[in-house]
């Protein structure tokens, strides 16, 4: 038998379970250890340079941070194939699946970490537990005020915060009715598009009470797909079998609101953000392989002006943003993919000449 590989990650860490879920529907066999372990701090801190989770290690010692890298690495030649490849074969649900992926990060992560955050005190207990995971309450202390920290860079404050709301609710309902045709995002079966949406849909919003509470009231069959997604199986006992896949060639119409909403929040975003990193390049004129930033921890390079549904706030620039972007930009200029991203006002995220390129190397973000 092989032998399982250790998943340093935490229960309530939204890109823990973006691997875990991984790890679970394609059969991985894992074991799960907390970054509370001295071994973690002892080994695997000075392996990738910084303390972030989650971190997959292999079998043969290889250590591999970075959701996007853990995924790749399992999908990957050199390893054996798994059961349900996570890059969709079509060129237009490839470049659909990237879309969902930079949403995910760029755009619900903010969602997340409201509910989180700013309920607080509606659901302390619960977090306070969460965050002593295999340390103290001292430990948690610092962890849950450094989470709560980041708001702001998200752009979560008093103005922003009602749109992020009606945002949520409206996102729940558009998921909620395409998951009543399809048992994940993109078809029959989970792509990169549902492990990226899955990590703040479940370690935050499918699991701190206060949003769990909304989502197990507003969409039923999102808190289904949620189980769905942490299942070690499909899960998709609630769909004939086999499971629907989306007609050839046609777009479902339960696709449309999803795409119009993610086009209304990351557009202005990713606009903006681009603005600000076309100056920056221009300014200090990165060296191809040097770290992005100066400190592997830190991972804003300055604030941007933008706006969330209209709603201006300022809003933290993180390079890593534009290493999801790329990815996006060379799906999307497939034909079939570029036709689908015109029809749904989605040009403006691939009609784009990145200034420079970011990069993953030993773990951390290069310029390249
Ligand atoms: N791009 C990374 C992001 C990982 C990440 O942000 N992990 C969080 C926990 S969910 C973390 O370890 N944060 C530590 C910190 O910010 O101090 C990935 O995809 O793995």
């Amino acid at each position: 038998m092989t032998q399982p590989v250790t998943l340093w990650g935490l229960p309530h860490s939204l890109y823990t379970g973006r691997a875990r879920a991984y790890l679970r529907t394609q059969r991985i066999a894992y074991v799960e250890r907390p970054p509370t372990d001295p071994d973690f701090a002892a080994r695997i801190v000075p392996a990738i340079g910084r303390a972030i989770i989650p971190v997959v290690e292999l079998a043969d010692g290889t250590i591999i941070q970075d959701t996007v890298d853990i995924i790749d690495h399992f999908e990957g030649e050199d390893t054996p194939p798994v059961p349900y490849p996570a890059y969709p074969g079509d060129a237009r649900l490839l470049a659909l699946a990237h879309l969902f992926e930079i949403y995910a990060v760029v755009g619900l992560t903010r969602h997340a970490m409201h509910y989180r955050w700013s309920y607080l005190a509606e659901q302390e207990h619960f977090l306070r537990d969460a965050f002593a995971t295999g340390g103290d309450a001292t430990r948690a202390e610092a962890t849950m005020g450094r989470m709560h920290s980041y708001l702001p860079m998200l752009g979560v404050d008093a103005p922003t915060i009602p749109v992020i709301e009606a945002s949520y609710h409206e996102l729940l309902g558009a998921l909620d009715a395409h998951f009543a045709d399809y048992p994940f995002l993109l078809g029959s079966t989970p792509s990169i598009a549902d492990y990226a949406m899955f990590g703040p849909l479940f370690a935050h919003l499918g699991r701190d009470p206060v949003p769990l509470g909304i989502m197990q009231r507003e969409a039923p069959r999102v808190f289904r797909w949620v189980e769905r997604m942490h299942a070690p199986d499909l899960d998709s006992v609630d769909f004939a079998a086999p499971a629907p896949d989306f007609p050839d060639g046609e777009l479902p119409a339960t696709m449309v609101p999803l795409l119009a909403q993610i086009a209304q929040e990351l557009v202005p975003d990713l606009t903006d953000r681009l603005a600000f990193l076309r100056d920056y390049v221009a300014e200090h004129q990165p060296q191809a392989g040097e770290p992005v930033t100066d400190r592997p921890h830190r991972r804003v390079i300055g604030t941007v002006e933008t706006a969330f549904r209209g709603v201006g706030y300022t809003g933290g620039v993180q390079p890593y943003t534009v290493f999801l972007w790329e990815r996006l930009i060379a799906a999307g200029r497939h034909p079939a993919a570029r036709a689908l991203f015109d029809d749904h006002g989605l040009a403006p995220l691939i009609d784009v000449d990145l200034p420079i390129r970011v990069a993953r190397r030993d773990n951390i973000e290069v310029w390249a």
